[in-house]
């Protein structure tokens, strides 16, 4: 057994590998189950006593070296730059995941095209907003009732800080800082304290618009949406307005589009009514404009809001709110092939 011992560290220390492959075999010889070591181990039992302490330490030198080498040759093979050139091979196609937006992403983006065609710009505010910004420059009423019907999230009180329940505090802004005429969408982000379920959410996206020059009439918006409306539904969707009540616009309204499923016909989408609302709207209060320093003798101009979760959900058919911020890839991948 010594001598064969002996044979086999010669081949050790003489063995050479250019390839895994080689090496893979070296091992397989002297290691696997059926190999030439566990062999050396089962004839152990053969050796005569006073032997077995020098054989058994032969046999585990023996071992000790075929790992050793198995280590060093794999370190200097991976190391090499002829394997390393081998195993990146840039001639083989590339595997290349692409990404897809999310559906918000898709509408927000849809709609800021439509209104940028006639030209609309955008604005962008802070999303932490001061008491004027939110409520007073909007002609919210002083008293809290009207300013908590909103629910708002508070950060600080006295003076008062708070997340943004709309996007329209953007467009104060604006108003403070540029002279009419001023066209502008306000996509964001707004906070509103509400139990989340599948028609609600605490947060939740809007685009605001405002258009304010002279002779800025009721009929200017009811023009302008309509384009909108055909341009993100398509070119036969009819609109409608129902009046409404908003503190930043008098006359307010609400505008249903033709629901978009069965084309007015009455589905479940649209309660059978043939119509869906998607946006709220008016003329800009005197008031607002006033706040913001623009003289409401002079100018006019109107707004509109609206939700583009809900809009989404009417595009896509989504009928969970709470989808749109899970980020499950199952539901996100279905939007791979928009942009
Ligand atoms: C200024 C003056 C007026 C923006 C408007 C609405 C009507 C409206 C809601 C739709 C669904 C908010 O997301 S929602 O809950 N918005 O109905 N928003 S008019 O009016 C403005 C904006 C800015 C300076």
């Amino acid at each position: 057994m010594k001598t064969k011992i002996e044979e086999y560290l010669k081949e050790v220390d003489c063995f050479k590998a250019d390839s895994i492959e080689k090496l893979e075999e070296f091992r397989i010889k002297f290691l696997s189950k059926k190999g030439l070591i566990p062999g050396l181990f089962a004839d152990f039992k053969n050796v005569a006593p006073e032997e077995r302490k020098e054989m058994g330490q032969f046999i585990n030198k023996l071992k000790n070296q075929v790992q050793e080498k198995i280590v060093n040759i794999k370190e200097s093979l991976e190391t090499s730059p002829d394997t390393a050139s081998k195993q990146l091979d840039l001639s083989l196609p590339a595997h290349a995941q692409l990404g897809s937006r999310h559906p918000l992403s898709i509408v927000r983006n849809d709609i800021i095209d439509i209104f940028s065609r006639i030209g609309f710009t955008v604005s962008e505010g802070p999303e932490i907003e001061d008491d004027f910004h939110n409520f007073t420059a909007l002609n919210f009423p002083p008293d809290p009732p009207a300013r908590d019907m909103q629910d708002t999230f508070f950060i600080e009180k006295d003076p008062d800080i708070a997340l943004r329940t709309h996007t329209s505090s953007v467009q104060v802004r604006v108003m403070e800082t540029t002279l009419p005429p001023i066209r502008t969408i306000s996509p964001g982000r707004v906070f509103r304290n509400e139990a989340i379920s599948a028609r609600a959410h605490c947060i939740f996206h809007q685009v605001e618009g405002l258009y304010v020059d002279t002779n800025v009439s009721f009929a200017d918006l009811k023009q302008t949406l309509f384009y909108f409306a055909k341009e993100l539904f398509g070119e036969g969707t009819k609109i409608r307005f129902r009046p409404s009540y908003f503190p930043f616009t008098e006359p307010s309204a609400e505008m249903d589009v033709s629901c978009n499923i069965c084309g007015g016909k009455g589905c479940n989408v649209c309660k059978y009514t043939g119509w869906v609302e998607i946006l709220g709207c008016g003329m800009v209060d005197p008031n607002v404009l006033e706040s913001c320093k623009i003289d409401s003798k002079k100018y006019t101009g109107f707004a509109f809001g609206m939700g583009i979760e809900r809009i989404t959900m009417l595009k896509y058919q989504i009928n969970d709110l709470r989808l749109f911020f899970e980020n499950d890839l199952k539901f996100l991948e279905q939007f791979k092939a928009s942009y």
